[in-house]
């Protein structure tokens, strides 16, 4: 009976013990959330604080571009989708001039291989960062020459990914994807094709040696984007390069088109207050 008395109150204290042991975990964890929650909130605000200081800079470099006239084009790809042989191949071919803002985390071959082609282009090398951002693009306008010059492509970092959150003060971005690459990749990565005003499907010269649905990316693609053109290019042999070469174009002449309408509506502002 004693026996029984004491085993009893030993699974009491046991039991008791172990509830009490725990609350206290489940305290401590949620205590533990809650700071993680409360660094993520921080770190989102900053990250956010960043960004709004940098769409400062986004909105001069618009400025500067619109005051020149010069269409300024984000393009953006993975690594090795075929961005610099793309501006490679529009040199000698384009009716307009263009310079170059290469972003690469390191080197300055990209700016090299343009440069080979006559290209001007300024290399800038993020050391690890994985987009260009407008303060730094706003820094590379200032050493490139921009006198007479028709169109500023901006090679972006090769990234799906942050490239497509940061306004650099570009006109549009473009966004490149080639086929090893797979048809998979616009619902993956929809930010940059949902925004971009043209979707560019290189390297399709491969597509009889790769799994590649076809009407999957055309059909992805227009779900995240009705409007914008999807352009198929061959860059080994120039296929394709030609309607590249005439969206550049379009869209300058409408650039320019704007710009001329609004400064005769201002100059007729301006008459009529004379008056
Ligand atoms: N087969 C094939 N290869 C291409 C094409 N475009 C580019 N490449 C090759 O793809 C590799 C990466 O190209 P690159 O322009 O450096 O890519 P980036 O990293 O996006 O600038 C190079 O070896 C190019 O020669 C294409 O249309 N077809
Ligand atoms: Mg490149």
């Amino acid at each position: 009976m004693v026996w029984f008395g004491l085993a009893w109150v030993w699974l009491l204290v046991l039991n008791l013990s172990l509830s009490l042991s725990l609350s206290f975990r489940l305290r401590a964890v949620c205590r533990i959330r809650k700071g993680m929650e409360n660094a993520m909130r921080k770190v989102v605000t900053i990250q956010q604080a960043v960004m709004a200081e940098d769409e400062k800079y986004a909105l001069r470099n618009r400025q500067a571009m619109s005051d020149r006239k010069i269409l300024m084009v984000n393009i953006i790809g993975s690594p090795g989708c075929g961005k610099t042989t793309l501006l490679e191949e529009t040199a000698g071919k384009a009716g307009f001039s263009f310079a170059v803002i290469e972003g690469d985390l390191e080197t300055s071959r990209d700016s090299e291989r343009l440069a080979a082609k006559n290209i001007e282009a300024l290399q800038i090398n993020t050391r690890g960062g994985c987009h260009l951002e407008a303060h730094v693009v706003e820094k590379a306008l200032s050493s490139l020459s921009l006198g007479g010059l028709d169109v500023l492509f901006i090679e972006n970092v090769g990234n799906l990914v942050c490239p497509a959150e940061f306004d650099l003060g570009e006109d549009f971005k473009v966004a490149v994807s080639s086929v090893p690459e797979g048809s998979d990749k616009p619902l993956k990565y929809p930010m940059l094709f949902a925004q971009a005003e043209a979707v560019l499907l290189t390297k399709t010269d491969l597509l009889p040696y790769v799994r590649f649905d076809r009407d999957l990316f055309t059909r992805d693609v227009r779900s995240l984007n009705p409007r914008a053109p999807i352009l198929e290019l061959n860059l080994a042999s120039g296929e394709g390069i030609g309607q590249w070469i005439s969206f550049i174009s379009e869209r300058l002449k409408e650039k320019r088109l704007k710009a001329d309408n609004l400064k005769e509506v201002h100059s007729k502002g301006n008459r009529a207050d004379a008056e």
